[in-house]
């Protein structure tokens, strides 16, 4: 089989000094930063629907980017195979170890679900043999219920039992297809599972359909061997008015309510917590704090246009303060898929591998920089002293749950009247941030 990237030679580490723009500047596979070597702490992954998939398609224009990779037409087996290997030689230049993927992006989606089932078998029979004496691992899978019409009022949520099966039997083979090729998770993204109205919209009866949708894919997922976790992406808005998993606070409370919890994570993605109108940070911090801290979709979206645009992560303040909750929190489960895609007028191969570059390096100096915010300890010293006054005796009664309201109502009124708290301290604490952010980075 001939080279798809020819002149695209495997990227190699030259740190931060280097002009050539087919190096890692920041990513250095096996620098050991706290212990780990940077390979371990980030485990990336491609998306096969952006990088092997997205043309430069948007709601104004066609496509702008070839990837036939070989084949003479889009939408053949010929091509879903030709995407496997490109999408090999890609991560083999990379040194990327996962790939992720959703059933359509991998063949063509047939009429008949028993062909598309069989285009399945065969495109894994072939991702499989190509997996073989390479370290490149399924990171998870996904079903698609959203892109065809027949899921237009939901999956898991749709008013249609028909449809629903067709939902449960795309999880099934979806299912099927991570455990054969050894995925380590499975996602749910529920870009139709919400409405574009109240006023049609039985909010309970389709939440509870969901959860039953889940439940069953556990149970099945179970019993052919799947060990790996579940993964609920939530985000608040696109393509459905309102979806269900608005972010990790929504979606972690209807695990907990539907009894999902010990079975599913959070798959967190940066321009779907901007969509919420959070910080990556906070979903990470919220998923790390409720032990649901699963994946990453590694990606940021543009604050001037301000939907999921879908852009490689650049800004190294958000993927340090991201890698700064992941080193909190003992690292993810999962790894960090770069849900991301090329600009429309990105159109080159050569494009593809500039944006895995920049996000790959992002996160490695991320990572230097959150590494180096823990060992200057600044902020940590500071948080701790700000709840100091818990440590008193009360504090610690309230802390364990062994006060009432009336003992806190009596201390109050002997006290009389009180100070107002000590400072936040907010802008001597950016401070610091810069102040390690742009500090030398050793070589
Ligand atoms: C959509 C999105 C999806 C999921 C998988 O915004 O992020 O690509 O990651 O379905
Ligand atoms: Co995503």
């Amino acid at each position: 089989m001939s080279e798809i990237f020819q002149n695209i030679p495997v990227i190699p580490y030259e740190g931060p000094d280097s002009k050539n723009p087919f190096a890692f500047k920041y990513y250095d596979a096996n620098k050991v930063v706290m212990g780990k070597t940077m390979k371990e702490h980030l485990p990336f992954a491609m998306a096969w629907w952006h990088n092997l998939g997205a043309c430069g398609v948007d709601m104004f224009g066609s496509a702008t980017i070839d990837k036939r990779f070989g084949a003479a037409e889009l939408g053949t087996m010929e091509c879903a195979k030709a995407k496997v290997d490109a999408g090999f030689e890609f991560m083999q230049k990379l040194g990327i170890e996962y790939f992720c993927w959703h059933d359509v992006d991998l063949v063509p989606e047939a009429d008949d679900i028993n062909e598309t089932n069989r285009r399945l078998d065969e495109i894994s029979d072939y991702i499989l043999e190509k997996m073989q004496g390479t370290n490149i691992k399924c990171l998870w899978g996904t079903a698609n219920m959203f892109g065809n019409p027949k899921f237009m009022n939901g999956a898991g949520s749709t008013n249609d039992v028909d449809v629903y099966c067709f939902a449960a039997a795309q999880v099934k083979k979806a299912l099927d297809i991570t455990v054969k090729l050894g995925g380590k998770g499975y996602v749910f993204w529920g870009g139709r599972e919400g409405y574009e109205t109240l006023l049609n919209t039985d909010v309970k009866f389709e939440q509870e359909n969901i959860a039953s949708l889940m439940h069953m894919a556990v149970d099945y997922g179970r019993s052919i061997g799947f060990t790996g976790d579940f993964y609920i992406e939530p985000k608040p808005k696109e393509p459905s008015t309102h979806q269900y998993d608005f972010d990790a606070a929504t979606a972690i409370g209807f695990l907990r309510q539907y009894g999902l919890d010990k079975d599913f994570k959070m798959n967190i993605e940066a321009n779907h917590a901007t969509l919420a109108g959070h910080t990556f940070q906070h979903e990470l911090r919220i998923s790390a704090i409720n032990g649901m801290l699963g994946s990453i979709d590694a990606n940021q979206g543009n604050v001037m246009l301000g939907w999921d645009t879908d852009n490689f992560p650049s800004n190294l303040y958000d993927t340090t303060m991201a890698m700064y909750e992941v080193l909190k929190a003992g690292g993810v489960t999962g790894g960090f898929n770069f849900d991301a895609k090329n600009r429309r007028p990105s159109n080159t191969y050569e494009d593809m591998f500039y944006g895995f570059i920049l996000g790959m390096d992002a996160f490695a100096l991320g990572l230097i920089k959150a590494a180096a915010l823990i060992e200057d300890g600044r902020l940590d010293d500071f948080v701790t002293d700000r709840y100091k006054k818990f440590d008193s005796d009360l504090g610690k009664k309230i802390r364990s749950g062994n006060t009432t309201l009336e003992e806190l109502s009596n201390r109050a009124c002997e006290m009389k009247s009180v100070d107002i708290p000590a400072s936040g301290r907010q802008e001597y604490l950016e401070s610091i941030i810069n102040n390690v952010m742009f500090s030398k980075v050793e070589k």
